[in-house]
Formats: C-alpha cells, sequence, structure tokens
C-alpha cells in the first residue's frame, strides 16, 4: 500500500475526549471515528488490525470444532418473549418497531435465536455436540459508553453457543472453549487470566471472565500471581480428548482468581500474602454455563440414546473483538506511539522514503516495496513528500513492527537502516540484505 494512495487521517494533536491511551493512541492513528455516542466507523488501517484479530479468534474457534454461521443483527421480540428476556433485558437493549408495528431489537445476545435455528432442525443426540459461532456486531445502550471501542454502544463480538445432550458433555465443551481462549489471547500477545465471574443477564451458576491485567481496566481483580506465567496449551492439544481438557480447565481453575463481583475475601487472604495480586482488569472474553435455561423454555429437545426427549444443555462464548484491540493497545505502546505484536500488525513492514523525488531513494524503495510484497508481506510504502521527522513520528505511532528507511547517504552506498519498533534497535544493511531478512 502507497502511503500517498491510502487514507490514514492522522491527528497531530492530542484529542481532548480521550482519557486513556489506547482510546488517544486510535484516534491519533486514523483507526476509528466516533459517529455517534458510542458507536464508531472503523478507518482503513483500524479495520486491517480488527480483521487480523478476527482471523485470530475465527482459526481457534475453527480448531476447536466450533462451526461459523451468520446470523442477523436485528431480531424479533417474539423469541425473546418466549425466553423471558424481553422484559427482564431492561434499558440497555435497543427496541425498534418496523413498519407493520412489529416490536424488532437490535440484538445485545443471540441465546435465542441460535436455540430457535439449533430447535428448527437438530433433533437426535446423534448432531451432538455441536457448537456454533459467529462474528456479528452487538448493540447494547451502555449507561456509560467510554474509552472509545473499549465500551462502546455499537461493538463487536465473536459469539460461540454450544449444545449437548448431558451436563457432563457440556462441560467438555465448556472445556474446549476455555481452552481455545487462552490460546486466542496468548497469540494476540496477551495474557488473559480466566476469573470466576457474575453471570448478569445471560444466566447460570457457571462462568468465567477472561482479564487482561492493565491499570486502566473497568474491573478491580484479585488472583494468585502465578497465573502470569501459567502454560498456554500448544497447537496439537486434542480438542476430543476429554480428560486433557478437563486437565487444563483444572490447573488454570486451581488458583485464587476472581473479579470483586465474585471476590471471596477470606479466600483471597488464604494465599500467601507475596503471592496476591489485586489489580485493575479488562474483560476481553466471558464464557457461561447455563443449562437448560433457554433450551427449556424455547423447546430445544433432542432424542436420547433411551428413546426420551430431552432438553440440550447450553453454555455460550463470547470474545469482544472491537475491545480487544484497544486492549492490546493497552498493553503495548511506548511514548511515540502503538507497538503491535507481529501477529495482529496492520502492515508487516513500513518502508520509509526519506526524500521522494530523489531517484536513487524512490528506486531503492520501489525495489524493496515490490520485492517484499511479491513474497507476500504486508508492506506499507511511505512515499509522501512529508519531512522526515513526520514520516518516522507517524510510523512510529502506528506501530508497525518494522521500518525500513532509505534515506539518500545510505543508498548512495547500496544501503538501508533497518528500525525495530519495539526496541528501537537500527541496523544498516545493504538493500539486498534487507529484502532477504524478511523474504526468507
Ligand atoms: C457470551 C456470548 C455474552 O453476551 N452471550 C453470547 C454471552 N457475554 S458478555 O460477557 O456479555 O459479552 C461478551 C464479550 O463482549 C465484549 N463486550 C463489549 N465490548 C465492547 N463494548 C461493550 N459495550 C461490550 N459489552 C461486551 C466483552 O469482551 C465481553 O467479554
Amino acid at each position: 500500500m502507497r502511503l500517498s494512495r491510502y487514507f490514514m487521517p492522522i491527528l497531530k494533536e492530542n484529542p481532548k475526549e480521550a482519557e486513556i491511551v489506547s482510546h488517544r493512541l486510535m484516534l491519533r492513528a486514523g483507526m476509528i471515528r466516533q459517529q455517534s455516542q458510542g458507536i464508531y466507523s472503523w478507518l482503513p488501517l483500524g479495520k486491517r488490525v480488527l480483521d487480523k484479530v478476527n482471523a485470530i479468534i475465527r482459526d481457534e474457534q475453527n480448531r476447536a470444532g466450533a462451526i461459523e454461521l451468520s446470523m442477523p443483527t436485528l431480531q424479533s421480540a417474539e423469541l425473546w418473549q418466549e425466553s423471558g428476556r424481553y422484559d427482564a433485558y431492561g434499558k440497555e437493549m435497543l427496541r425498534i418497531k418496523d413498519r407493520q408495528d412489529r416490536p424488532m431489537l437490535y440484538g445485545p445476545t443471540n441465546e435465542e435465536m441460535v436455540t430457535d435455528i439449533f430447535r428448527s432442525s437438530v433433533k437426535s443426540y446423534k448432531d451432538l455436540p455441536l457448537n456454533l459461532y459467529h462474528i456479528q456486531l452487538k448493540f447494547r445502550d451502555e449507561i456509560r459508553p467510554r474509552f472509545g471501542t473499549m465500551r462502546s454502544r455499537e461493538f463487536m463480538m465473536k459469539d460461540a453457543y454450544s449444545f449437548d445432550l448431558t451436563r457432563e458433555a457440556a462441560e467438555h465443551s465448556y472445556n474446549k472453549m476455555f481452552a481455545a481462549y487462552l490460546r486466542t489471547f496468548d497469540r494476540l500477545g496477551l495474557r488473559a487470566i480466566p476469573m470466576r465471574a457474575d453471570t448478569g443477564p445471560i444466566g447460570g451458576k457457571l462462568s468465567h471472565e477472561f482479564i487482561i491485567l492493565a491499570d486502566t481496566g473497568e474491573s478491580e481483580v484479585f488472583c494468585h500471581k502465578d497465573f502470569v506465567d501459567f502454560d498456554i496449551p500448544g497447537e496439537h492439544t486434542d480438542f476430543d480428548n476429554v480428560e486433557a481438557l478437563r486437565a487444563i480447565f483444572d490447573k488454570w481453575t486451581s488458583l485464587y482468581a476472581a473479579t470483586s463481583e465474585m471476590h471471596d475475601e477470606a479466600a483471597f487472604n488464604a494465599v500467601p500474602e507475596g503471592d496476591r495480586l489485586s489489580a485493575r482488569g479488562i474483560e476481553v472474553g466471558h464464557i457461561f454455563y447455563f443449562g437448560t435455561k433457554y433450551s427449556e423454555p424455547m423447546g430445544a429437545k433432542v432424542q436420547g440414546p433411551d428413546g426420551k426427549e430431552h432438553f440440550v444443555h447450553m453454555g455460550s462464548y463470547g470474545i469482544g473483538p472491537t475491545r480487544l484491540v484497544p486492549a492490546i493497545i493497552e498493553a503495548s505502546h511506548d511514548d511515540n506511539g502503538i507497538i503491535w505484536p507481529a501477529s495482529v500488525a496492520p502492515f508487516d513492514i513500513v518502508v520509509i522514503n526519506m526524500k521522494a523525488g530523489d531517484q536513487a531513494c524512490d528506486d531503492t524503495c520501489e525495489l524493496i516495496y515490490a520485492a517484499l510484497s511479491k513474497a507476500g508481506k504486508d508492506v506499507l510504502y511511505d512515499d509522501t513528500d512529508d519531512r522526515a521527522g513526520t514520516k518516522f513520528a507517524t510510523a512510529d505511532l502506528i506501530g508497525v513492527p518494522v521500518q525500513i528507511i532509505a534515506g539518500p547517504r545510505a543508498v548512495a552506498n547500496g544501503e538501508v537502516e533497518v528500525k525495530d519498533r519495539k526496541t528501537g534497535a537500527r541496523e544498516t544493511m545493504t538493500i539486498e540484505a534487507a529484502i532477504n531478512r524478511f523474504v526468507a
């Protein structure tokens, strides 16, 4: 991508409305724009990161055996009347009437809709287990939308829903998502700790929130500090192995970890004082087991091996991609801007032409840009005629992991400079060596 033809509206000044660093940097880097309170457009740079986050989420959901579908954002109120949540949900639900005066709503979550899909076609235990997911916009009319896309009214959610014949089978489905979440957040460069949490309007008795420790987090959390170094399940984890997944769950729930709503002061005080971590955190995921809470009132049942009908045991599993992007920034930035983990960086490499219009600089940059693009790298080429200082500041601000800098003096020697955004380390090398480093 040539920067001269891209759309990346960088802000020079710090936006006044931004209270936390991720919101400030997302606005300054031209990643998002607020359209009305708590409702955002994702501009091209932001969209690239969001797509990469979603690709990792999708990959891990698929690995764990979940199946992707797509459900609408607008839902009929009837389904919610069946489950009893239409009245219970309160003002967070945006209620709409269509031209025939039929009550509709902009979905805050999809338990009812997916239960309806399930009951219309699944009749036998032989079709279980089943886990259906989508990555879709949701709307919750939050009282206090704030911190940009961290807590917005319209936001994206990956929501998965599992169906099983028995409680034991449903526990295995829960454990699969539990392990998949550990892997997902790890691949996003984050350390997320599962904590016992309040189940709120989704319901059920068992739930875990996945929390990233961050000073700017909205949740108050308490946990054992050893969680910070626990091993993440490997990529060859066998998601069909009931025992192996239970072992992962048991290990990751063996020590104290709870959000303030579920906090048990006495249990926390039993943790040796030096091992106690009392901190703030960002909830990036939340998983639930709620048994037959929706299947019973909505009549979602299957025939079991005993020939009898059984209401299915369900769970639901949410991740917030539009919250994850700022959460990653909260965890990874410096005074100059964002530092993206390679897995979600909007571009792999930025090529900076320090003197656009200078034949040797132009030729060198074009050569590098073409070679790296051909090798499948996402390359941003800063071919604008801005001052070198402005270009360096922009490259640091948008956080691309590698900068290849071509200035007239180095280029005259057949060389360029390669800078690592995270460490700031700079290395001068031949043009060929720079290309080879990233093509290999
Ligand atoms: C689980 C999937 C649910 O809604 N039903 C379907 C269950 N859970 S939840 O905890 O309420 O939300 C899941 C995740 O969505 C993100 N999230 C938000 N992100 C940005 N702005 C919001 N206002 C917002 N509300 C929820 C969080 O990451 C949460 O863990």
